[in-house]
């Protein structure tokens, strides 16, 4: 029997070199702004724009839409909302249209549009993720946002642990180094995630924001049922 391919792509800047139009991309920002997007869904928001400028996002004020807008881990000014997950918990998101940039997560969900399908993966939702995907029976290709192009710990730290549940279903002879080197590195942090990100540099960075509560809420699971998929240019949930 003939399984799909699961492979990892660890950061958006070797996105291009990959054949996606076949597969369905998982795209990953774990800090914060793919955990941020699941956690909105649970709390009633009904769709989510990922734009990739500030200036995009200013324009759906004038649309209705609650602006997001995220740099360097710092909401700015004059928006209603920032990256951190426990503002999109907020009751104003309830029933609310959201359009939002970040300094990766956006960009990687833009660069993967036009791939057969894009959801949105976190380990609040990672269950419920590796569910969705068995019942595609697709190839899959897990996007890690990184930062600024480079290659993040966190984000391939769930990229490991999606392949973790899912090689088994997978054609696992035609597995990738990095799907393989990913797993690895996920079993080896996942009795402590947090203390294994301790000098990684997105969390170095969150910590001198003062907000290492972000850092340990997302590295939850169970948290929602929800996946996010990528519907026309906007993000929505069944
Ligand atoms: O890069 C992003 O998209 C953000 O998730 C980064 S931050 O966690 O908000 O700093």
């Amino acid at each position: 029997m003939h399984r799909p391919v699961l492979d990892v792509c660890l950061t958006p800047a070797l996105f291009p070199l990959m054949q996606s139009d076949d597969a369905i991309v998982v795209v990953i920002d774990i800090l914060r702004a793919t955990s941020s997007m699941c956690i909105a869904f649970e709390y009633g928001a009904t769709e989510i724009i990922p734009v990739r400028t500030v200036e995009e996002s200013l324009a759906y004020k004038a649309k209705g839409y609650l602006i997001g807008a995220e740099r360097h881990g710092e909401k700015i000014e004059g928006f209603d909302l920032g990256n951190s997950p426990f503002s999109y918990m907020e009751d104003r998101i309830k029933g609310s249209k959201i359009a939002l940039t970040t300094t990766n997560g956006t960009q990687a969900i833009n660069a993967a549009k036009n791939a057969a399908g894009v959801v949105i993966g976190s380990f609040l939702n990672v269950d419920a993720l590796c569910d969705y995907l068995l019942q595609q029976n697709k190839k899959v290709i897990c996007l890690c946002s990184g930062w600024k192009n480079s290659f993040n710990l966190e984000d391939t730290l769930l990229a490991g642990c999606v392949v973790e549940k899912l090689h088994s279903h997978f054609g696992q002879s035609d597995m990738r180094d990095a799907a393989i080197a990913a797993r690895h590195l996920y079993n080896m942090a996942k009795g402590d995630l947090y203390a294994f990100l301790d000098n990684s540099s997105h969390r170095k960075r969150l910590a001198n924001l003062h907000i290492e509560d972000d850092v340990r809420y997302c590295l939850q699971t169970g948290m929602t049922s929800k996946v996010p998929f990528l519907d026309q240019q906007k993000l929505i949930c069944c």
